[in-house]
């Protein structure tokens, strides 16, 4: 039963102590607010957190969809004693507070980062969400969505897969079934798939139209200035026909994606020193990196100290700081600046506190 909720011989290592308890292992399949429901391997469950637990849990340490947990039963409820270890998460800082992580999904394989095909193309919230995802440990796709609604998504997709660097981008419309064969690739059994992206993208609609069932609530976008209406608000793991499981999400707004800018530069932070120290080493001082002989960056690429990947995001950022220190709107320049400072020194401070406590 579990097993088509993504158990495996890992996690059933990871039980064995709270099967030495008596304890049963269930998934979190919906979480909305203090109330969970759990997976389990006798059926679906009302889940709470134990007493104990609840007192002793730290930030980060409640369940969260997605999440393998330990329960005892008692009559119709599944008291929820542990949190298993989790292979991925994906967090975003708590409101109100600068420092505390979040934990909103945890255990995805894949992340479908959903943009809208009718809707201006937004490339620096595509790279945020890709940013979110690297931090995460999942695996990323593109989403372009409701592509019934534009004419020629060709140039659109190109100038995302221009960003998002051997990402798979696919064209998907759930109104017509576009896409979805090629998306499917993605979703084995046993598999994990979170969707992520503005309200009204049509998250849910894909949900129901993988489904081939009315899950989730959907709703009509703003015809004024075609933003959704934050249907979705809770998180909801759909096991699907395939075998696959998908979490639908609340549209998320802005503020959290801003959180995720500083993922962004964490992600640079570590490689900028790399590269940095990597060029220091090469034979000139003013080495691009190309064909210069003595090239230290271009070494450490081909014996794989330097990842491909994350060379080609590092030149990209440079790229980008370099055309906004061009831009000749002198306000626009100024807040571009200030957007790096300030994302810069949130690294920072990450890496060094980091850095604290890995010594
Ligand atoms: N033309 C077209 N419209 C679509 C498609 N998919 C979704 N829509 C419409 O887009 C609107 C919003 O869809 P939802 O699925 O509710 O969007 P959502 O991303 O789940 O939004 P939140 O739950 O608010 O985050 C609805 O009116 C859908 O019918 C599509 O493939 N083509
Ligand atoms: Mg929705
Ligand atoms: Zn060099």
């Amino acid at each position: 039963m579990l097993s088509t909720y993504g158990w495996s011989d890992a996690l059933q290592h990871d039980f064995a102590p709270h099967a030495a308890h008596g304890l049963a292992p269930a998934r979190v399949i919906v979480q909305q607010r203090g109330r969970y429901r759990l997976a389990t391997e006798t059926g679906d469950v009302e889940g709470r957190l134990l007493g104990r637990f609840a007192h002793e849990a730290a930030d980060g340490g409640y369940p969260v969809a997605g999440d393998w947990v330990a329960i005892a039963r008692k009559g119709d409820h599944g008291m929820i004693a542990a949190v298993l270890p989790r292979r991925t998460a994906f967090t975003r800082k708590a409101a109100g507070s600068s420092q505390t992580l979040q934990v909103v999904a945890a255990n995805v394989d894949v992340a479908l980062l959903a943009t809208s095909l009718n809707a201006d193309l937004n490339l620096r919230r595509i790279e945020r969400y890709l940013a979110m995802t690297y931090e995460s440990g999942a695996e990323p796709v593109v989403l372009l969505t409701k592509a019934d609604a534009c004419a020629d998504p060709a140039p659109l997709i190109a100038a995302v897969e221009a960003v998002a660097f051997g990402v798979p981008v696919l064209a998907v419309s759930a109104a017509t079934g576009e896409g979805l064969a090629a998306l499917a690739a993605y979703l084995a059994p046993g598999r994990t798939a979170v969707l992520l992206g503005s309200s009204g993208v049509g998250k849910s609609t894909l949900v129901n139209a993988l489904a081939n069932a009315a899950r989730m609530a959907t709703q009509a976008i703003r015809e004024d200035d075609a933003h959704g209406r934050h249907t979705t608000t809770h998180r909801e793991l759909i096991l699907l026909p395939s075998g696959a499981l998908i979490l639908d999400t609340p549209g998320m707004r802005e503020i959290a994606l801003s959180d995720a800018e500083v993922g962004v530069a964490i992600v640079f932070a570590e490689d900028t020193e790399q590269i940095e120290t990597l060029a220091a080493q090469c034979r000139f001082s003013d080495c691009r990196h190309g064909n210069e002989p003595g090239c230290a960056v271009r070494e450490a690429l081909a014996d794989g100290r330097l990842d491909a990947d994350r060379w080609r995001s590092f030149q990209k950022l440079q790229r980008e700081l370099a055309h906004a220190e061009r831009r000749d709107d002198p306000i626009a320049r100024e807040t571009e600046r200030r957007r790096w400072a300030a994302i810069h020194k949130a690294a920072r401070a990450r890496t060094r506190s980091k850095r604290e406590i890995d010594d």
